[in-house]
Formats: C-alpha cells, structure tokens, sequence
C-alpha cells in the first residue's frame, strides 16, 4: 500500500497537540508519486493526522469519485463552511432549507481525525449518499482519494491568510476539541506542523499549481470578504449555473455573517452543544463555530513577536517551495 502512516513518538510536543480523545499521531503520506501528469505540481509533504487515520487511509484512497460529486478542500478554517454553503446553494437554491450543512456536505474524514465516542463516520454516509454528493476535505492533494484525478469532478478550494487561518483554529481546538494547552503552545504547534491536516503552506500552494485546471476553481476568504458577489457570479460560471442579479443578491445576503450565524442549518450551534454534552465540557461563552468572519482579527491576539515570527515563517515556508508572487500575497496579505 503506498499510503505510509509513521506514528511520531510522543514527547514535549503532545501535550501542544493533543485534543479530546486524541493522543497520538502518525505523518501520513503517499510515498508513490501518481502517474500523471498534475502529480508534478504536488508537494508530497507528510500530513499530520491522528494515529487513528491509519484506519481508515486505504478506505479513503480507494473512495469511489463520481463525476457528478462536488469536492470542497481547503486547509482547516479557510472558509470552507461558507463555501460549502455558497456552492450547495448555486446547486439546490432552497434557502429555507433546514437540512443541517453537515448532512447536505458531509466532511468525508471527519470520524478519522475526531473522538471515537463521537461517532461519525462519514465516510459510510458518503458511500450511501445517492447522487449529485457534495463533500469536504481538508486532506492535502496527494491524499485525496485516488480517483479524483481520473474522474475529475469539480473541486472547489478555498484558502485565508495564515495569521487569521490560525487563530481561528486556535478557538475550534479550544472550544471544539477540548485542547488544554495555551494560545503560544497552539501556535508553536502551527509553525512545527504539529495541527491536525498540516502543513498549511503547502497545501495551499498545491492547489494554486493546480487552479488552471478546468475542474478546479481557486478561491480566497479574503474576495469573498472584499467583493462577495464577484465570487459568487465566478462560482456559479464555475458550476454551469446562471443566475439573475437579483437572485446573486438574495444568496449574497443569505451567505452573510449576520444570517449565517443566525441559521442554524449552517452554524453548527446543535453540533456543537451536543459535543460539550458528551465530553460535559463547556465552550468560552462568546465562542459560535461561525466566530468572527472578519479579516485581520489576528492583529487583537496575537503579539508582535507572534506576528514578526508567522511572517518569516510564512516567508520562508513559500520561498522553499517555489511560490508564486501571488501565493505569498494570499497567505501574508502586506496590508
Ligand atoms: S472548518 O472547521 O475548517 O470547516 O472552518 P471554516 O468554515 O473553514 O472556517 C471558519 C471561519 O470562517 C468564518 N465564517 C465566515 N466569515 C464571514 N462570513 C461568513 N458568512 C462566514 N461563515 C464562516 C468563521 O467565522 C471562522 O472564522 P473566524 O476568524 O474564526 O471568525
């Protein structure tokens, strides 16, 4: 089998990764480079997943594709539940809909990475699903199942600046996976690749080496911020849908922080209390999955110090793997 999983021994590190239910981990990677010619473009860095992913790796690689599913990816707090959102909705437009986003786009490695007493196994729901499926993946290119490269469906991949991207996965660990140790713990585990589905830098420049494929469309937190219905006209194009501009409008005030935060198809509120009653844990009081929406809300939380060493590590993350300009813009915006 060509996917290896290297448990990593435990040491002063763990406790800066540990989080409920989860203790150990392995670098998972694909030691064969695929024979085709998009494989060029990747990485293959290993990806820090839970030990428990060994699991369920084959399951994963050898996942059936059709061309009909429409894969969102994204590295961890991206934008990936307002993308998912967006793209659901250009498919279904059923903005009443109550169906929770997690059923309508299930995160197809979920129960590999969570607690076991959470049970979610996802990916038995996936094989389930009847037709058109939509689903999430933070997995990095070369771990996507094998057959997306053959069957091409269309990929959806978002991605965020690095300092917003890590804070926000900072409160998900905290108030979603029940992480003990500090905010500097956190982000030293950030910076070593020692967070669930890293290395970042990595994952994001695969995707941008691929964003000139027909199937693929790129995109950032930071335009759906600054130009939201740009993003979503680029979508819709992407996924062989035309709308009025009066119905662009209607999704753009739908996908909105104010009423995504309010909608609790979207906002994960049910999933998230029903987490902290089984681990009978308790969340910060002002914490929501759908948090704070905004861009540059690092500069409040994290030092300069902080700040100064993301930087440099950003910059040199990218620089060794041969970015574009563009790329180190996205990830490190200078403004
Ligand atoms: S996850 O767990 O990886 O799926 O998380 P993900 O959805 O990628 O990222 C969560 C962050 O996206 C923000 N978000 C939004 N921002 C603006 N507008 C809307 N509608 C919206 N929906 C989700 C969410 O608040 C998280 O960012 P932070 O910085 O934590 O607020």
């Amino acid at each position: 089998m060509p996917i290896v999983c290297e448990k990593i021994p435990s040491g002063e590190w763990s406790r800066k990764s540990e989080y409920v239910g989860i203790e150990e981990f392995s670098w998972v990677n694909e030691t064969l480079r695929p024979n085709i010619p998009l494989a060029s473009k990747w990485s293959m860095r290993p990806c820090f997943l839970s030990a428990k992913y060994e699991r369920s790796a084959e399951i994963v690689e050898n996942f059936q594709v059709y061309p009909d599913d429409t894969w969102l990816v994204s590295f961890p707090k991206c934008g990936t539940t307002w993308t998912q959102e967006l793209v659901w909705q250009l498919c279904n437009f059923d903005l009443a809909t109550e169906s929770p986003l997690r059923s309508r786009f299930p995160f197809l490695e979920l129960g590999c990475i969570t607690y076991d007493a959470f049970k979610l196994d996802m990916i038995s729901i996936l094989q389930k699903k009847s037709p058109p499926r939509f689903i999430k993946t933070h997995l990095p290119a070369h771990l996507l199942p094998k057959q997306i490269w053959s069957v091409k469906p269309k990929i959806v991949y978002v991605t965020r600046n690095v300092k917003d991207a890590a804070v926000s996965y900072y409160h998900h660990y905290k108030n979603l996976q029940h992480y003990k140790a500090s905010f500097e713990d956190f982000m030293d585990a950030f910076l070593t690749d020692k967070v669930v589905h890293a290395p970042y830098d990595s994952h994001v420049v695969d995707f941008w080496n691929m964003r000139n494929e027909e199937n693929i469309l790129f995109l950032t937190f930071e335009d759906m911020k600054r130009d939201h219905p740009s993003v979503i006209r680029k979508t819709a194009e992407f996924l062989g849908k035309s709308f009025t501009d009066e119905q662009i409008e209607t999704l753009a005030e739908h996908l909105s922080f104010d009423k995504m935060i309010k909608n609790d198809a979207v906002n994960y509120r049910k999933e998230v209390n029903q987490y902290h009653q089984i681990c009978n844990t308790k969340k910060d009081d002002d914490f929501n999955f759908i948090r704070k929406g905004q861009i540059g809300t690092y500069r409040q939380e994290m030092s300069a110090e902080m700040i100064e060493r993301f930087d440099k590590w950003i910059e040199e993350r990218l620089t060794k793997c041969k970015a574009d300009p563009q790329v180190f813009e996205i990830c490190n915006p200078k403004n």
